[in-house]
Parts: structure tokens; C-alpha cells; sequence
């Protein structure tokens, strides 16, 4: 299987390999003017590329139509793309999943910014699975249950959702990074462009702002061939089996969970999101009395 686990997490041949997760750990020297787009996978991590091309873009759309973006915003643990951001010239737009243990130690005295992006696990669960079936190398997701079973106990790529927030959220009084949601994007994305711009220090007037709105919107996304995974080789990916831009809403993990399942996600969240100085938007609206306790930190 082309699967490896390094200090613990789980990585795929595919994209990683160990001496590259060291190099990174380790090495790999932030810059003070980077921009570092953190997420746990499906969650929003093009997404959030996008808008933050457009802002350093100040707005003008010619970058984001003409350079793929993970030549724009390369994942730093991607052997090849290691190399753009190593040649990128500065201010340099950088991606990555990695949990914060494995994040460049040289972070802990730079100024980089990261901007971590979470999304509800449900429906990063339910956009993992549809995703994994596209890869031709990967084991197939199998059934929901068996699919559940390995996202909550934390044996899938990248590891387990709920040590990746917990490992992020720790590090939340740091004045360079910045927490968003997928849920927040989608509720009010003007709203989050300013935040954004404010946090990263960028002045955009309204015209640039509502240029950023409009590029970084799902069509608009869906219809960028630098932007839609379809430049991705049928060899890497099936795209017949799984599309990349597939709904882009919030919410759907409802049609594919049963209550059993969705009762199910619900305890394991509540039992390892325990002690969280968080809340999220997600925990308003599940429904469960246990998922809305009152909020001790809200960043929304
Ligand atoms: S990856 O492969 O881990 O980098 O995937 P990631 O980019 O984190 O997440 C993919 C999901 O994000 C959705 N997406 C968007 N939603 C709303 N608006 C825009 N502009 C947008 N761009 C990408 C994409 O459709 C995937 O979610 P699902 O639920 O599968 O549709």
C-alpha cells in the first residue's frame, strides 16, 4: 500500500515523502513576509488559496486565470512543490495540512502568517470520502461506516482531524494566526475578505474587494481551469470517479450519514473535543444538547 506513517501520522507515498516532512520540519526557514494557508485536508484549503491570491493580487483576477494554484500557493510537504516555494520570490503564498507538530519549527521565531481554515469534520468527512475514490493509487474509502471509523480514529492521511484543531487552537494567542471557517467563507464571504486583509495587514478598497468576492466564488472556481483539480493527470486521478469542485456547501454530510452514524460522530466529537477553548459555528447547529455548550472562547 502506498501509505508510510511518519512520527505517527499518516502519509501517502503519492505526494510525501519522509526525508521531505523532516526537511520541512526541521529546515525549512518561514520568512517573516509568508502567508501560510493551514488547514486540515477538504476543508477548504483551495478555497482559501484563492482568496488569498486575490488579495495580494489587490483584487485582479490575471494570476489566479494563469498559474495553477498550487504553483501560486505550493504545499510545502509535497516534494515538488517544496521546490516552488523554495523558489517562489517573496511575499510567498505557502500551503499546507500539516498538523502543528510537523509545521516548520522556524515558525516559533518568525512573523510568517498563517491563516488556518477549519470546517465542520462532518462534512470534511462526508468531501474526504467522495475525494479518496478519485485516487487511483489510494485504497478505496470503502463503505461510509468503515470510512467513519478511520477518520475518527485518526487513521487517515494527515492524521486525526480532532489532534489537528486541538494542536492548531493551542497556539491561538499568537497575534500571526489567524482562524477562519468554511462555514464563516460561506455565511459572509466579503465579511471574511476583510477580516482577512485586516489580519495580513493589506488595504483593499471596495472595487478590490468585491473582485476577490467574485473570483474565489464556486462557479467561478469550478469554471478556472488553474483552480478546478482538473489539470490533474487521469493517471494521478479518476476524474469520472470524484470531482474536486463537488458541491461546496455546508451541510452534507446530512444526506449521507444515518442518525445511528450521525449519533455516533457526535459522542466521538464531544469525547475528544473535551477541554476545547473553542467554539464553532457547527456546534450551534447539530442539534444535540451536548454539542452546544455555552461558548468559552468564540472567534466568530
Ligand atoms: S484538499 O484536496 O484537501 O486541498 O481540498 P480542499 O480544497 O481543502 O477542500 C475541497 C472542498 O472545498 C470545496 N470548495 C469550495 N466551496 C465553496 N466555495 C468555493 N469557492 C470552493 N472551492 C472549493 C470543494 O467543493 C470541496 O468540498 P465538497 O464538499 O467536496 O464539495
Amino acid at each position: 500500500m502506498p501509505y508510510f506513517k511518519y512520527k505517527g501520522i499518516l502519509f501517502t507515498t503519492e505526494f510525501c515523502l519522509e526525508e521531505t516532512l523532516s526537511y520541512v520540519e526541521n529546515d525549512f526557514q518561514l520568512l517573516d513576509d509568508d502567508i501560510v494557508n493551514v488547514t486540515y485536508p477538504k476543508s477548504g484549503t483551495h478555497w482559501m488559496a484563492e482568496v488569498l491570491s486575490l488579495i495580494l493580487s489587490h483584487g485582479d483576477p490575471s494570476w489566479v486565470q494563469n498559474v495553477p494554484l498550487w504553483e501560486r500557493a505550493p504545499w510545502i510537504e509535497i516534494a515538488d512543490q517544496l521546490q516552488m516555494a523554495l523558489e517562489n520570490p517573496p511575499p510567498r503564498l505557502l500551503s499546507t495540512h500539516l498538523p502543528f507538530q510537523l509545521f516548520p519549527k522556524s515558525f516559533l521565531h518568525s512573523k510568517a502568517k498563517v491563516v488556518y481554515t477549519l470546517r465542520n469534520p462532518r462534512d470534511v468527512m462526508v468531501s474526504s470520502y467522495h475525494f479518496f475514490k478519485g485516487f487511483k493509487e489510494l485504497k478505496d474509502p470503502g463503505t461510509v461506516e468503515e470510512f467513519m471509523e478511520s477518520f475518527l480514529s485518526g487513521e487517515v492521511v494527515y492524521g486525526s482531524w480532532f489532534d489537528h484543531v486541538k494542536g492548531w487552537v493551542e497556539m491561538k494567542e499568537r497575534a500571526n494566526i489567524f482562524f477562519i471557517t468554511y462555514e464563516e467563507l460561506q455565511q459572509d464571504l466579503r465579511g471574511s475578505v476583510q477580516k482577512i486583509c485586516h489580519f495580513l495587514g493589506k488595504e483593499l478598497n471596495s472595487q478590490q474587494i468585491e473582485s476577490v468576492v467574485e473570483n474565489a466564488s464556486f462557479q467561478k472556481m469550478k469554471d478556472n481551469k488553474m483552480s478546478n483539480f482538473s489539470l490533474i493527470p487521469e493517471s494521478v486521478f479518476d476524474h469520472t470517479k470524484a470531482k474536486f469542485m463537488r458541491k461546496g456547501i455546508s451541510g452534507d454530510w446530512k444526506n449521507l450519514l444515518t442518525v445511528a452514524q450521525s449519533e455516533r460522530f457526535d459522542d466521538a466529537y464531544q469525547e475528544s473535543m473535551r477541554g476545547v477553548n473553542m467554539t464553532f459555528p457547527w456546534e450551534r447547529i447539530t442539534g444535540r444538547s451536548s454539542c452546544c455548550s455555552p461558548p468559552s472562547h468564540s472567534y466568530v
